[in-house]
């Protein structure tokens, strides 16, 4: 089954967008595997955005990660990348379509509440960046039979 790294970001903590947000994965029939609630190291931040180190949003990229908790977590599922990306919808939520969640609920490119992965390799990387193998529970959802044909 395919796994994806998905992050609230501080501003959805802040916000009180936690429940409404791990929400929608479940309505979709996600299968939530690791979840923790953390404060982020300038270190493992510099490391998550290192594709990103020479952009000129980088520090401030750096700087809001690491100013409030974020949630992490990891879903499972068929297609479980490219459709998170679409329940999250586009980067910047001018162009997020409503029903997304940035759609729903962000305004600027800065403060676009959740992080998901883009590619499957992207999303074994980043999971084994973020969590321990020990932190993550492998289980069969009862409803399985009623997900998938
Ligand atoms: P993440 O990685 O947070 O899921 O976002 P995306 O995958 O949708 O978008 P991205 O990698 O291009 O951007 C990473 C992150 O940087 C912020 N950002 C981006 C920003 O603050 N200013 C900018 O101009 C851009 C392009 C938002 C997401």
């Amino acid at each position: 089954m395919e796994r994806t790294f998905i992050m609230i970001k501080p501003d959805g903590v802040q916000r009180g967008l936690v429940g409404e947000i791990v929400g929608r994965f479940e309505q979709k029939g996600f299968t939530l595997v690791g979840m923790k609630l953390m404060a982020v190291s300038r270190e493992l931040a510099e490391k998550h955005y290192a594709v990103h180190k020479d952009k000129p949003f980088f520090a401030g990229l750096v700087e809001f990660i690491t100013s409030s908790p974020v949630v992490a977590m990891v879903w499972e599922g068929d297609n479980v990348v490219t459709s998170a990306r679409t329940i999250i919808g586009a980067t910047n939520p001018i162009s997020s379509a409503p029903g997304t969640i940035r759609g729903d609920f962000g305004i600027t490119i800065g403060r676009n509440l959740i992080h998901g992965s883009d590619a499957i390799e992207t999303a074994q990387s980043e999971i084994a960046l973020w969590f321990q193998e020990a932190e993550l529970a492998s289980w069969d959802p009862a409803v399985k039979g009623w997900l998938y044909e």
